[in-house]
């Protein structure tokens, strides 16, 4: 970064359409080891929707060594065109005209890993956000689009491969063992959406039918080797191309479709048109290198590209502040993919837990920001957790004020109104209330608005008349929130016998079992009538809004509504509240009858074992810090300990006979109920290892007869993480097995990062040294540093501010090889402002000491400043 001056933040008032577009985009490579050159031609035309009278024209570029220029096939003269740092302005336009640029760029130094790149031998792409401009100058924005031919050359046999996006629609042999491949998208697109893959791969072919009948080649590239790793990731984008088009009526649109998995790769996949390239760890897998999870991660991450297809890629982002109009939207449909693949109620859990422990803290914090960004200064730091997930649970929210039906009906308007557009969050709500009798004004507030609302709700039973009433009420922390939410509240009563009990809202009305009130004020008054005695309410079901809710409850209550709820989500709640207040009250007596819970629900053979392992689970540390950062960490940390070794030693003999009764290594099923009854019997481990290091003795069978990931690396990290004595051996025989597997790497390296152990730094610096880690590969920073950061939270809030020191000290190393990843690690200080003095003082000097760091990447600053502030 040329940090000469302050960095530029660029505010979402201030969009103003291109003056020029771009119909056509012509782009030859040469690919070369010490140098690629990029030839580009571009045919020019002014926007009759914008400033007629322009001058000049700003083209995107950095990084770029420019070689030579042409405007309409003529020389330009020294003051018709300026190169800088940003880019290159032409002040000599036309109403139209063609401009040929060569650039000279250097892919195999570029360890942004944004624009062309090596990744190990091939060379690849990454252009979303803004990374086109490390490729060539062009007007580098998501709303000008253009149609793209692509020639790539380059030597035949180191890179037999060449791919773009499209169809290849020429090829041939050139001089000196070169060839080349020409490819056409018949599609519009902006630049984001470009890609180009160079390389000797592996392909797994097949192909897939659409519902109206025409043969689409689907194509799956992975490392030479790595064939038996790619099963999966086939079926599930099949699996996700017949749900586009059951559910959302959605078709793929060209004849082709490639996947490239690379294993340098910033995020988790990018939705390049026709060429998605992914994240190995978003592909590979078989049941002996990867967990269940991973499974379920690659076919929501495959599901999550595909579908971008349609939300993203036919219609896409006016400008980048709209970035949650394709991410929120896309993570909701790539959610309800997995949840009728597999179990609803339980994908909702683990929805629920990611914006609970992360987007509340994001937030509540100095990098809150609504799901539509007001201002950035680096794009990059805004793929966050909010745009994601937050704009997903707008996107259900809306989906459930209107229902399957009208929000389907929505969908098909959006497509009608702008297909091959570039559009705003606005246009897509326009469509929604438009395609239903739904107001949706005041529910705008959710994109304009940061900060997580706060509910709570008061609830009283008036016994003559069988009446309950709600009193509910709304507010928010956040400066930028001053309106009060549209809030869907879906509720239903569980009545004294633990059935569900009917109710009516008007005294005259039917009853029902469940309904659905729109929470419009700042404080409201629901009543339910025709309500017997002990019922209990239970609220927010499915979790209809991403708020933070307290209710009345009495521990009674909420251990009735554990015991009880026919609603899932509402019942593993009831659990999590119940547990936390017994942390956070310093309530030992309550320890007793979770206990007793645990216990009932361990032993109900009714219950979904998926449904178990997730009520058993004591709430994280990070979650509970989010909502109790005044009890302070130690307190918080200790407490948690205290409530996980009694629940071990209280039921110690039901956990041992849950394990073993489900223990059948046998069974290597990927079907849903086998994958739940591992993850309560491997829960029950950790239990029982935490109770007595007795039961090492499992660990060690379970580790050393395991044929399938999941059974090897749960007792694995059960071992490391509860600090039995076989587990040194248990890490040193894993490394053996595995170090030529690096995705198996990425977890031993996190399992050992995660030690809450006072040697963790000591084996944090041996493994940076160990020959499997690199500082280059954001999975290996990932797994190491982010995981000590992000799940280590004992260590990483250190009295002593080591564990401060060491994640600065990184973002400072880091800074200058991949300024993106550096950022991203530097946000795990961001909740520095609920910690103690004695810690923010710790903090603030470390994130000054990065802040006066020279050349700071303007990624990094944004960060790093925003938190000082
Ligand atoms: N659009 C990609 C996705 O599917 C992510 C791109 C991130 C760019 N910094 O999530």
């Amino acid at each position: 970064m040329k940090n000469s001056s302050a960095p530029i933040t660029k505010y979402r008032k201030d969009y103003q359409p291109s003056n020029f577009l771009i119909s056509e985009t012509h782009l030859t490579f040469i690919l070369n080891e010490q140098e690629t050159l990029v030839k580009s031609r571009l045919l020019l035309r002014r926007n009759p929707k914008a400033d007629l009278e322009a001058k000049s024209i700003q083209f995107d570029g950095e990084n770029l060594t420019l070689q030579s220029i042409l405007w309409n096939g003529e020389a330009l003269s020294a003051d018709e065109y300026k190169v800088t740092d940003e880019g290159l302005e032409l002040t000599k336009v036309a109403d139209e005209f063609e401009l040929v640029t060569v650039c000279k760029i250097l892919p195999q130094d570029n360890s942004s890993l944004e624009g062309l790149y090596k990744s190990g031998d091939k060379f690849c792409t990454q252009c979303e956000a803004e990374g086109f401009r490390k490729i060539t100058y062009y007007l580098d924005r998501p709303d000008v689009l253009s149609r793209f031919y692509v020639r790539i050359e380059a030597d035949k046999s180191r890179y037999p491969l060449l791919l773009s996006n499209g169809n290849p629609v020429a090829s041939g042999d050139m001089d000196d063992n070169r060839h080349f491949v020409e490819w056409q998208d018949p599609f519009l697109k902006p630049c984001y959406l470009f890609a180009l893959v160079a390389g000797d791969l592996d392909l797994l072919e097949d192909q897939f039918i659409t519902k109206s009948g025409r043969t689409v080649k689907l194509q799956l590239y992975v490392d030479k080797g790595k064939l038996d790793q790619s099963d999966f990731a086939m079926q599930s984008l099949i699996n996700a191309m017949k749900w586009d088009e059951q559910r959302f009526n959605l078709e793929y649109d060209l004849d082709l479709y490639m996947i490239v998995a690379v294993s340098d790769f910033n995020m988790g996949a990018m939705e390049n048109k026709g060429l998605n390239i992914f994240n190995t760890k978003y592909v590979l897998a078989n049941p002996q290198t990867a967990t269940d999870q991973d499974f379920e991660g690659i076919e929501s991450v495959i599901g999550h590209e595909y579908f971008h297809n349609w939300t993203g890629n036919r219609v896409t982002c006016r400008d980048w502040f709209q970035l949650s109009l394709k991410e929120g939207l896309t993570v909701f449909r790539d959610q309800v993919f997995t949840e009728d693949m597999r179990s609803k109620a339980v994908k909702r859990i683990d929805d629920v837990k990611v914006i609970r422990s992360h987007q509340f803290a994001e937030d509540a914090g100095p990098l809150a920001h609504p799901i539509r960004p007001d201002e950035y200064i680096e794009m990059n730091n805004f793929y966050t957790v909010t745009v994601y997930n937050k704009g997903a649970e707008i996107i259900r929210m809306i989906h459930t004020l209107l229902g399957e039906q009208a929000f389907q009906r929505g969908m098909a308007l959006y497509f009608e109104r702008h297909d091959g557009q570039a559009v705003t969050c606005d246009d897509f709500v326009s469509a929604m209330a438009d395609a239903s009798d739904i107001d949706l004004s005041q529910f705008k507030h959710w994109y304009s608005q940061a900060g997580t609302p706060q509910v709570s709700i008061n609830y009283q039973y008036h016994k003559d008349e069988g009446r309950m009433t709600l009193i509910v009420k709304q507010s928010n922390q956040h400066p930028s929130s001053k309106q009060p939410f549209l809030i869907p509240l879906k509720l239903g009563l569980v009545g004294r016998s633990g059935k569900p009990q009917s109710f009516s809202l008007e005294k005259q009305d039917n009853k029902v079992t469940e309904t659905l009130i729109h929470i419009t004020d700042s404080s409201q008054v629901i009543e339910l009538y025709k309500v017997d005695e002990s019922s209990v309410p239970s609220l927010f079901r499915d979790f209809s809004a991403p708020v933070k809710f307290d209710v009345n409850y009495t521990h009674d209550d909420l251990a009735f509504l554990f015991a009880y709820d026919e609603n899932t989500f509402t019942r593993w709640d009831a659990g999590q509240q119940l547990m936390e207040q017994c942390i956070v009250s310093g309530n030992d007596a309550l320890m007793s009858n979770i206990a007793e819970a645990f216990k009932q629900i361990l032993n109900d053979s009714t219950l979904d074992n998926a449904f178990k392992a997730r009520a058993l689970v004591i709430p994280d540390l990070k979650t509970l810090f989010e909502s109790h950062s005044s009890k302070g960490v130690d307190f918080l940390i200790e407490r948690r300990r205290s409530l996980k070794d009694f629940l071990a030693k209280s039921l110690e003999q039901d956990w041992l006979k849950q394990y073993q009764s489900l223990h059948q290594l046998s069974d290597k099923s990927l079907d849903q109920d086998s994958i739940a009854r591992r993850s309560i019997k491997n829960l029950a481990l950790s239990y029982l290892v935490c109770a007595s290091d007795e039961h090492a003795e499992l660990l060690k069978q379970q580790f050393s007869q395991a044929q399938l990931m999941t059974e090897e690396i749960s007792a694995l990290s059960i071992a490391a993480h509860e600090q039995v004595r076989p587990a040194q051996s248990m890490l040193d025989d894993f490394y053996k097995k595995w170090h030529q597997e690096p995705l198996v790497m990425d977890k031993w390296l996190s399992v050992q990062s995660t030690i809450d152990s006072d040697n963790v730094f000591e084996v944090i610096e041996r493994l940076k040294q160990d020959p499997v880690f690199s500082l280059k590969n954001p999975n290996k920073v990932r797994s190491l540093y982010s995981a000590f950061a992000g799940l280590n939270f004992a260590q990483f809030h250190r009295k002593d501010g080591k564990g401060y020191r060491l994640i600065a000290d990184t973002v400072f190393e880091l800074d200058s090889i991949n300024a993106q990843i550096a950022a991203n690690l530097s946000k795990q200080f961001s909740g520095a402002a609920k910690l103690d003095k004695q810690r923010q003082k710790q903090v603030a000097a470390e994130l000054k000491k990065i802040k006066n760091k020279p050349n700071l990447s303007k990624d990094v600053f944004e960060v790093v400043s925003k938190t000082l502030e």
